[in-house]
């Protein structure tokens, strides 16, 4: 409440009261050096709900050198892999006694059901720093035994931290993808510079001001909301970031790895995804039409990972189509804090125009559309569940990423044939299978080029699991002990075993 600027401005939520408002450099609440400030809106309504802060050029310079200083003269990458562990156990503690407030926050910032914010994004996150918290005091090299003509030597790696991490996430699942990113760069000893997504950054402020309280020093995690092409710009782009992380859009994330190009610094992207759910003819055809309702309009559709390209065995085409009509036709769509709502608004303007203009493309490249098809309502960013038949990989709204509430179902007729057309798209991010058959899993889950297989299940995210993208959907992984690997660096040390040696 203390770095809420203006507290007797009338608030538009009460969640809202311990949000701050400005940015977060160095363990100190900043106003922009511009001093400007944008709206965050409320996607319900279109209206604005809040002001923060708006990073830009230059308070990236003071974040980084704020980081820079954490990282080069403070305690934070000397201290034990415990105390650091203790410090991330704290902030795992502080999510969960704010998880009704920080849940509040996350659907009004986001759009997404309470119940989901409650159920899944803010204990998730907690759980995360939790699990990073365990590894925190295991992150070890390996002893390697040297046996050459120089003489008697032993190597050991060391796996240090890489020193300033730039973070730059989206707004699907905000303080999901913080926890995804901040976490392990923190369990390995960096500091961070983290810009959250322009339309959600509130959860990310309230996420700081608990840093602060765990006690994490001052400098070690920076906060900077602001916009890609400025505040995001400027940490891709700044001489003192040594790491740079990302996630979202494949068109940005080019530009991300371009700017780590230039200067040599390694990069972790997770990116789009246009992921193939694989319907066999041995199941349960009511629980597969539900599980594959579940994989595509989880979130809205604003998953990377959802299932949107959705191949039905020919034997149960017709019948899997019709109910996956009348399933998505029942989806509540409707204001995110009432409960029972399965589906709120889409996250800004630009989405809901996005995804009306693939409604649009959908019916006139010949889909057949069997239910939803346009806006939901008159006001804010709703879309009515949409279920598209007779899809073809030609298509757009096959291949492309649409990120909203659009279920496009193809014909299959092989195996052989289902895993050659699920394996046409540019990205790789995840996959499903729905079978009882056992052989029919196997071949297929080996044969998917996807960074993730859901077998019988669909967006599962346990924190000790990898994540991640092959082809355009990314490089690297977060989650588990993978995503160490991109946060840490490691060095060789050799050793002469042999006093004559010097
Ligand atoms: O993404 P952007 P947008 C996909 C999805 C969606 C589309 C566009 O298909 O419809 O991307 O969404 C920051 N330098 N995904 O426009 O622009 C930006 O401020 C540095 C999939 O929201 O990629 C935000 O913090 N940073 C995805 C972050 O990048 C820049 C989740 C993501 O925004 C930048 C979101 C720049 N030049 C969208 N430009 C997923 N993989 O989950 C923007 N940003």
């Amino acid at each position: 409440a203390e770095a809420r600027k203006n507290a007797s401005t009338p608030l538009a939520h009460p969640c809202l009261a311990r949000v701050p408002n400005q940015l977060f450099v160095g363990g100190q609440w900043v106003d922009a050096a511009s001093g400007r400030t944008f709206p965050v809106l409320d996607p319900r309504t279109a209206k604005e709900v809040f002001r923060v802060a708006e990073a830009d050029k230059e308070d990236v310079e003071l974040a980084v050198a704020a980081a820079r200083k954490a990282f080069d003269e403070g305690p934070w990458p000397r201290m034990s892999g415990k105390q650091r562990g203790k410090i991330l156990i704290k902030i795992a503690e502080l999510i969960e006694a704010n998880l009704e407030e920080m849940a509040q926050i996350e659907t009004l910032d986001n759009g997404k059901p309470l119940a989901m914010s409650k159920l899944a994004d803010i204990p998730l996150s907690a759980d995360h720093f939790r699990y990073y918290a365990g590894w925190a005091d295991k992150i070890h090299g390996k002893t390697i035994p040297c046996d050459n003509s120089f003489g008697k030597f032993f190597a050991y790696t060391v796996h240090e931290p890489i020193g300033v991490v730039g973070q730059i996430i989206p707004w699907n699942f905000p303080l999901l993808m913080l926890a995804w990113k901040v976490a392990p760069a923190l369990a390995a000893g960096n500091c961070i510079v983290l810009k959250p997504a322009e339309q959600t950054p509130l959860n990310a402020l309230r996420f700081a001001a608990l840093c602060q309280e765990a006690g994490l020093p001052d400098g070690v995690v920076n906060v900077l909301p602001g916009f890609g092409p400025t505040a995001g710009a400027a940490i891709c782009r700044h001489p003192d970031v040594d790491k740079l992380a990302f996630t979202g859009s494949t068109e940005v994330g080019r530009i991300v790895m371009r700017e780590a190009s230039e200067r040599i610094v390694p990069v972790s992207l997770e990116l789009g995804g246009k992921s193939p759910l694989i319907v066999d003819k041995n199941c349960d055809l009511d629980k597969a039409v539900e599980l594959a309702h579940f994989a595509c309009f989880f979130n809205h559709g604003q998953c990377c990972a959802a299932g949107t390209r959705l191949y039905v065995h020919a034997d149960i085409y017709d019948e899997f189509c019709q109910k996956s009509a009348e399933r998505a036709a029942k989806r509540t769509v409707g204001d995110p804090f009432v409960e029972g709502t399965e589906q709120g608004p889409q996250i800004d303007e630009d989405q809901l125009n996005k995804i009306l203009g693939y409604l649009e493309i959908g019916q006139r490249e010949g889909a057949k559309l069997l239910c939803g098809g346009k806006r939901h309502g008159t006001e804010g960013y709703f879309v009515e569940p949409t279920v598209f038949a007779d899809v073809t990989e030609e298509m757009k709204i096959c291949k492309e990423e649409i990120f909203g509430p659009v279920q496009a179902i193809l014909k299959y007729h092989t195996t052989e044939e289902v895993i050659k057309r699920a394996n046409t798209s540019e990205y790789g991010l995840a996959s499903g299978i729905i079978s009882k058959d056992v052989n029919f899993i196997n071949t297929v889950s080996r044969a998917l080029k996807a960074g993730t297989v859901w077998v019988n299940t669909y967006n599962v995210y346990e924190s000790g699991v990898p994540f991640g993208g092959y082809k355009s959907s990314g490089i690297g992984r977060d989650k588990g002990v993978y995503a160490l690997e991109a946060y840490t660096q490691t060095k060789a040390i050799y050793q002469a075993l042999d006093d004559n040696q010097c």
